[in-house]
């Protein structure tokens, strides 16, 4: 046959010795691309819907790859001015958006997830949610207060369980308050002492000699042992909480704060269905001092063997970072906004809390005794673990949900907004520039109008 065609044996062995060269050299090459990039290629699969590229700080304010996690404020919308200037744009930014009527979420469907009527409300197939207060005796009318306006809100339409969990064991007369005031099912949790105690490593003295120069400095609870014990608690040892094993979803309430909407859905299932770990009304700066070392600490963490692949490439990095309107709260954290999710209102996924990532970065920080040496708070340490480990678009700002802590507020422009002004961020005129929703809304939101 190769004779008819008129080709020469020879040739033929020519070619083929040709091509498993070239086979051979290309697979070597192959290999070496391989197990040289190995980790970061194993991580673009893992991520293979994100758009991650190496060199990517400059550009993209952000490098994620082995002992190599920097982030980098860039400055997304340009923005120009004096801390009080950007104050200013800012807070008109936020007062547009919020001032604009809105409804329901859109980008779910809530003809499914309405109240259930009374003679459903029996057999109502309710998410795998509950919802929390760790509380002391002592604020019993407070909390109640917070009851009053959350069912009349929410939760009488749904039922859902409460948990009310304390360092100390609950009063008889706490708990028939709780009786008379909720129709639905309750529990009352007192804490294990290894959840809420300060762990034997922390060293005393240095520890009182921390809480007096902080209170020094004027930082609330500086001194309150007990404030570090919940920050820390709120911060990880909830979601260890035994009680707490059988739900995926909370919403935290907690004494002496008010829902100002009706909420006609059932939120929870909003998050299941939508597929979002997180949701917030409030966000705002922190002390500076009071968390000093938590985002080099958190760099430490990430940069250590193969931590980088906890990150996910869609975080709210530019949120955590944003450096213009209180640049001197970066400098002294080196580097984090302080822009935290107010988490004395969260409706959470605990499997994100749950998650490796999130557990592992946790442990890091409780390794370094900080939350009684400085004064970390609960809100950052959920904020910066979400902000680096979640998916921007899997939080949400429940916009229309009317919400006030003194003195610190969302009031939307909603049918039902009662008593709040709204677009009011605080009752305080000179608190305003504490609110920094604005680097929410242009650096970590998707356009407001798909939403809601
Ligand atoms: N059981 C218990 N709850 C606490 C303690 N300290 C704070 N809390 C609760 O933790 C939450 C936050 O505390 P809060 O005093 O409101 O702090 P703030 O909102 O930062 O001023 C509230 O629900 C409190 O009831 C404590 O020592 N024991
Ligand atoms: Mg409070």
């Amino acid at each position: 046959m190769i004779t008819a065609l008129n080709i020469r044996p020879t040739r033929v062995l020519i070619v083929v010795i040709i091509c498993v060269v070239l086979f051979t050299i290309g697979g070597v090459l192959r290999l070496d691309k391989e197990s040289r990039y190995s980790d970061v290629y194993n991580y673009y699969l893992k991520h293979a819907t994100d758009q991650y590229q190496p060199g990517t700080l400059d550009t993209y304010g952000y490098s994620i790859e082995p002992q190599n996690v920097k982030f980098k404020f860039i400055n997304p919308k340009n923005k120009r001015g004096t801390p009080q200037q950007i104050v200013e744009q800012n807070n008109k930014v936020y007062e547009e958006l919020v001032k604009q009527q809105i409804h329901e979420p859109k980008d779910s469907d809530l003809s499914g997830i309405r109240p259930p009527t009374e003679s459903e409300m029996p057999n109502y197939d309710r998410a795998d949610a509950v919802i929390i207060a760790l509380v002391r005796n002592s604020e019993l009318t407070k909390i109640a207060k917070t009851i009053k306006k959350f069912e009349k809100s929410f939760n009488s339409k749904f039922q859902y369980p409460y948990m009310f969990i304390n360092d100390e064991p609950f009063s008889e007369r706490f708990k028939t308050r709780m009786d008379k005031l909720i129709p639905g099912p309750k529990e009352f949790v007192t804490l294990p002492p290894e959840l809420w105690n300060k762990p034997d490593s922390i060293d005393v003295q240095k520890q009182t000699k921390n809480m007096n120069v902080f209170h020094e400095l004027d930082i609330a609870y500086a001194k309150k042992e007990s404030y570090h014990n919940m920050c820390r608690f709120y911060s990880g040892g909830i979601f260890k909480l035994p009680e707490l094993q059988k739900y995926r979803y909370y919403w935290r309430i907690e004494p002496d704060v008010q829902f100002n909407t009706e909420i006609d859905y059932d939120v929870f299932k909003y998050l299941q269905t939508t597929g979002k770990v997180y949701g917030f009304t409030v966000n705002l700066y922190d002390i500076e001092k009071s968390i000093e070392t938590l985002w080099p600490e958190t760099l430490k963490f990430l940069n250590k063997g193969d931590n980088y692949k906890y990150v996910d490439p869609n975080g709210s990095f530019q949120w955590l970072l944003e450096n213009q309107q209180h640049p001197e709260k970066n400098k002294v954290t080196g580097g984090y906004s302080t822009c935290h999710f107010w988490s004395n209102f969260e409706i959470a996924d605990m499997d994100f809390f749950r998650g490796e990532a999130y557990t592992e970065w946790f442990n890091h920080l409780d390794s370094t005794g900080n939350f009684y040496y400085e004064r970390w708070g609960d809100a950052p340490v959920h904020s910066v673990g979400l902000g680096l480990f979640a998916p921007k678009d899997k939080i949400h700002w429940f916009r229309d949900i009317g919400y006030f802590h003194d003195p610190y507020g969302n009031c939307p422009n909603t049918s039902t907004t009662k008593i709040c002004t709204v677009g009011a961020f605080s009752r305080w005129k000179h608190l305003e520039d504490q609110n920094c929703m604005t680097s929410w809304i242009q650096y970590s939101m998707e356009d407001p109008s798909l939403i809601y």
